[in-house]
């Protein structure tokens, strides 16, 4: 059974849903990145040397050895070859889907975390973090709203651990103040991906205590 180390976020969740996608059995660690501390003990560290969430812990990985996993997309990528689902086997389809994750890894996540920490920070809200990332984000949008008018998913026809890694971050729209109904192409593709009860079952992971 693979091991989740995870919390309520965006990231964690991009791994839940693939795990329920590919509907492999796995434990939940739930690691409170809030009281900084959680992330940072040595024993945490020893499976995430970067101290952040999600990781996982797979005592079958490859050679029949176990392996532990940091890196959000990367799990993502080590869970489709695991599993042979949710990459295009066709060579192009593999690489657009790659793209699209990096896209995700490099841009979506990096961007709306950052939007957020500023529009929602406790102290004074500082005007020039969230003008700057609120508007990386309203651009990001407008990238993947051009690409979902002509594809059904993010990267093409087939469904994809890019379309699992951006979907968690769509949710929290409103966190980033992203009006859904001006980008029409992403709010088709949000909504049918939540239609998927492997999608809802990885979104409300993990539980509350
Ligand atoms: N690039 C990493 C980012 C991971 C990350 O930033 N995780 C956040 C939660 S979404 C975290 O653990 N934050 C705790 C901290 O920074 O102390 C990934 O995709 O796995």
């Amino acid at each position: 059974m693979i091991d989740l180390y995870t919390w309520s976020t965006p990231n964690g969740r991009k791994v839940s849903i693939m795990l329920e996608e590919c509907a492999l059995p796995y434990r939940v660690h739930r690691i409170n990145i809030g009281t900084n501390a959680e992330q940072f003990t040595p024993e945490y560290l020893k499976i995430n040397p970067n101290g952040k969430i999600p990781s996982i812990v797979d005592p079958e990985g490859p050679g029949g050895k176990p392996i532990a996993m940091m890196e959000s997309g990367a799990i993502l990528i080590y869970l489709a070859g695991k599993t042979g689902k949710f990459l295009p086997r066709s060579v192009r389809g593999k690489y657009e889907a790659l793209q699209w994750l990096m896209f995700q890894m490099g841009g979506v996540g990096p961007m709306f975390g950052q939007a957020h920490h500023f529009m929602r920070a406790k102290k004074d809200e500082i005007t020039y973090g969230s003008e700057r990332y609120g508007n990386e984000a309203k651009r990001l949008y407008g990238v993947m709203d051009r690409q979902l008018e002509k594809n059904m998913y993010i990267s093409g026809s087939e469904y994809s651990i890019a379309d699992i890694a951006i979907y968690p971050w769509v949710a929290r729209h409103e966190w980033h103040r992203v009006d859904l109904g001006a980008f029409p192409a992403v709010m088709r593709w949000f909504d049918a991906l939540g239609t998927r009860p492997a999608v809802a079952r990885g979104m409300s992971v993990p539980q509350p205590n």
